[in-house]
């Protein structure tokens, strides 16, 4: 506040000279002045007045002269009605939000480019894969699927993995997932899904959590969930970054030729850096440390150059094949191993810039599944087939109107003309009186609009290749659909026994959180069918007594097991995209942080500097600026830690809970600890003991950031 000395001057005063009261370039060119009002506010003022750059105005273009005060009567008195620009301007603010997405509210955007990296043209005749080489834009957007739009980026959780190309033959958008199956077979179930999982419909919570009765009572009455249950309980839901996820199309789909063969066809997205994933005590700490974890994480790989990419790859079977397949392939909640059908690398996409406006881009984008292009098909997965109605509906609830395909996210970038009109917010302005077809206006010399293209048009495959009655309408599953087991126990002992640990300690977490005894019971009863010691491992975790195996639908049958479906057999030793703390203090040596992080950069990671003060310390060798404060940069943020400490700095952080948990949680985590001697006393305080991670600075280059599960059942009891 200004002191009441001061003269309430009638106009701005240019003469006050604080760090504020400067004279800067505006966005545009316009130069603006900063000087005090009256009551002491801060006004910014276009040095022109005459619209030479950008003037401040309302939204129908009239220049504002005061941004901070109401039009009122008289100086104490009432607002004024007429005041219109600060009706405007709270009218709009009142209005900036649209319904949040019902699932995958929380998400994350990216710019892209997609290119063919072999050309298929004998399998599909889609654009975009008939030239090696082939390029077009693509916006992606990841999400979490139970959580608000507010909510936090590491819940356990499936993350959804959206690509909208955008392709000389229309949008292509490819809505899939992190994980290659879904809880439910049949879209009906849908909305029970979601009810059961989102926060529970009397209390309001818990946000972004499956950890609550609903949910388990839903999933222990829903056998066939129990594969996607594998998944979801194991590490692949709790991602350490976006770059780090694999991406599935889940459905089977249809790739038809030129000749108009159909084949059918699964796709899946690999990361370049390799897959990783949190540990659970970490993803739990990190949503404290850092809601938006994930977020900027992408934001800032970006940002940096550091551009995250991923192989498009596709599983491509006939009908003969799939017929001698012990599952359906029509059944969402099976995958087909990547053992049995390889996957075949037919592109690269690589997320290259950043959204300019979250809202206008993330927000508004609206993912469609039947955006598909001649050459790309469905196939009958009934899960597939009500996703087919959905998508188009909810974008007329979120964005509110039948004409947003025309916000930029979501218009095509190739030409597109039809005889649709009209509609709340019309932004195009059609010419001509060629709004219905048939029409001869050409004969009178006017334009008659477009007209369909039979030859390279959309078509739909007809073939009966899902052999099935078109004539008998019932509302009954496939036979083989009735299998809810087999693939659940492929891919619980696929993974090592680590991972095995990780999935059976969530299922301990998770029912631990159900309060109705019969739930966690009936779950258990039904984890018997996947696998006898995992049911047994839960049961000991929640100190019950087993329950009868729940009856199974259709006797499992024993199938091969897939080193692909494990993260940790498929771990890379890199440094690429992954990021080092390394803990400084007053003295430290700059020579030997100078040298780490030269190594670390030369290949592929970066450095995140943390110490006890950011402004710049006094350090051996000149000064240095930390990028973060110890407090507000725990090691949950990086993926191996290193310092570089002088023995009396080290003895007073020791007595430091900060400093302690930097370690305690790095040693905890299983990541590799790089230190120097000095360093000592403060990983006696956090119980860190040597073993192949704990290792003297110099050896953190040829160790690599990589986690040390044999050091887990030191620290953890694991169910
Ligand atoms: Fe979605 N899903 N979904 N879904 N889904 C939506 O569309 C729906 C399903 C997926 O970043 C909604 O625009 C039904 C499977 C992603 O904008 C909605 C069924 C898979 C996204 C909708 C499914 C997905 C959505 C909500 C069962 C993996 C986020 C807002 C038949 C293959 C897209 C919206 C984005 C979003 C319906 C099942 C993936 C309500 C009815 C299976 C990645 O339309």
């Amino acid at each position: 506040m200004k002191p009441d000395d001061k003269a309430p001057a009638a106009h701005p005063s240019p003469s006050l000279d604080n760090a504020l009261h400067d004279h800067q370039p505006g966005h545009g060119s316009a130069a603006y002045r900063t000087s005090e009002g009256a009551g002491g506010e801060t006004r910014q003022d276009a040095m022109s007045q005459k619209g030479a750059g950008p003037l401040l105005t309302d939204n129908f273009g009239h220049t504002i002269a005061d941004n901070q005060n109401s039009l009122k009567a008289g100086a104490r008195g009432p607002t004024l009605l007429e005041d219109f620009i600060l009706r405007e301007k709270i009218f709009h603010f009142d209005h900036e939000r649209i319904p949040e997405r019902i699932v995958h509210a929380r998400g994350s955007g990216a710019h892209g480019v997609f290119e063919c990296t072999k050309a298929i043209p004998g399998i599909t005749k889609a654009a975009i894969f008939q030239k090696t080489g082939a390029t077009c834009p693509v916006f992606v957007r990841f999400s979490t699927v139970a959580g608000g739009s507010g909510s936090v980026d590491t819940p356990r959780d499936v993350r959804g993995f959206a690509v909208k190309f955008y392709t000389d033959a229309g949008n292509w958008d490819l809505v899939g997932n992190n994980i290659p199956v879904f809880f439910i077979q049949d879209a009906i179930k849908f909305p029970d899904l979601v009810h059961a999982v989102k926060m529970e419909a009397d209390r309001g919570y818990p946000q972004a959590a499956s950890a609550h009765d609903t949910f388990w009572d839903f999933i222990g009455l829903m056998p066939e969930a129990m594969h996607m249950i594998m998944w979801a309980m194991s590490d692949r839901a709790i991602p350490r970054t976006l770059r780090n996820i694999e991406g599935f199309g889940v459905h089977t789909f249809r790739f038809v030729n030129d000749a108009g063969e159909g084949k059918f066809v699964k796709f899946h997205w690999k990361p370049v850096l390799g897959l990783e994933s949190l540990v659970w005590d970490e993803a739990v700490k990190i949503a404290g440390a850092d809601q938006d974890f994930h977020r900027r994480d992408l934001f800032e790989a970006i940002a940096s150059g550091n551009f995250p990419a991923w192989d498009l790859g596709v599983q491509v079977f006939d009908e003969e094949w799939a017929a001698q397949q012990p599952y359906d392939v029509l059944d969402a909640t099976k995958l087909i191993p990547e053992e049995i059908i390889p996957v075949d690398i037919v592109g690269r996409m690589t997320l290259n810039r950043n959204v300019d406006n979250f809202f206008a881009e993330t927000e508004q984008v609206a993912f469609l599944p039947t955006n598909v292009i001649p050459g790309i098909d469905f196939s009958n997965d009934p899960l597939l087939q009500g996703r087919l109605f959905s998508y188009l509906d909810t974008q007329k609830s979120r964005l509110g109107t039948t004409n947003f395909h025309q916000i930029p996210i979501n218009a095509p970038k190739c030409p597109f003309h039809n005889m649709q009109r009209d509609g709340l917010m019309q932004t195009l302005v059609p010419t001509g009186r060629a709004n219905y077809e048939p029409n001869s206006l050409d004969k009178a010399g006017e334009d008659a609009g477009p007209r369909a293209a039979p030859a390279s048009g959309f078509t739909s495959f007809t073939q009966n290749a899902e052999r099935n009655d078109p004539t008998e309408k019932v509302r009954v599953r496939a036979e083989l659909f009735a299998d809810h087991y087999s693939q659940a126990t492929m891919f619980y002992l696929s993974q090592t026994a680590n991972e095995q640990a990780h999935i059976a300690s969530a299922l301990v977490f998770e029912l631990s959180k159900v309060t109705l005894e019969h739930v966690r019971l009936r779950v258990l009863s039904r984890l018997r069918n996947v696998d006898e010691d995992l049911a047994a491992r839960v049961a000991d975790g929640l100190a019950m007594d087993l329950p009868k195996a729940a009856p199974a639908a259709r006797k499992a049958v024993k199938l091969p097991l897939s080193d692909a479906l494990s993260i940790q057999k498929q771990a890379m030793k890199t440094f690429e995209g992954r990021k080092v703390g390394i803990l400084f203090a007053e003295g430290s040596d700059k020579a030997t942080i100078d040298e780490l992080t030269k190594g670390i950069e030369a290949e592929g990671g970066t450095v995140f500097l943390v110490a006890p003060k950011v402004g710049g310390i006094p350090v051996k060798g000149g000064m240095l600026k930390a990028h973060g404060k110890l407090e507000g940069s725990p090691s949950v943020l990086f993926d191996a830690v290193a310092s570089v400490l002088m023995p009396d700095a080290a003895a007073k952080l020791a007595t430091q809970g900060a400093a302690v948990q930097w370690f305690m949680d790095a040693y905890g985590h299983c990541k590799t600890i790089a230190h120097c001697k000095g360093t000592q006393v403060i990983l006696d305080k956090a119980g860190v003991f040597p073993d192949e991670g704990v290792v003297p600075n110099n050896e953190l280059l040829s160790v690599g950031p990589v986690r040390h599960w044999a050091r887990e059942p030191k620290v953890r009891d694991l169910a």
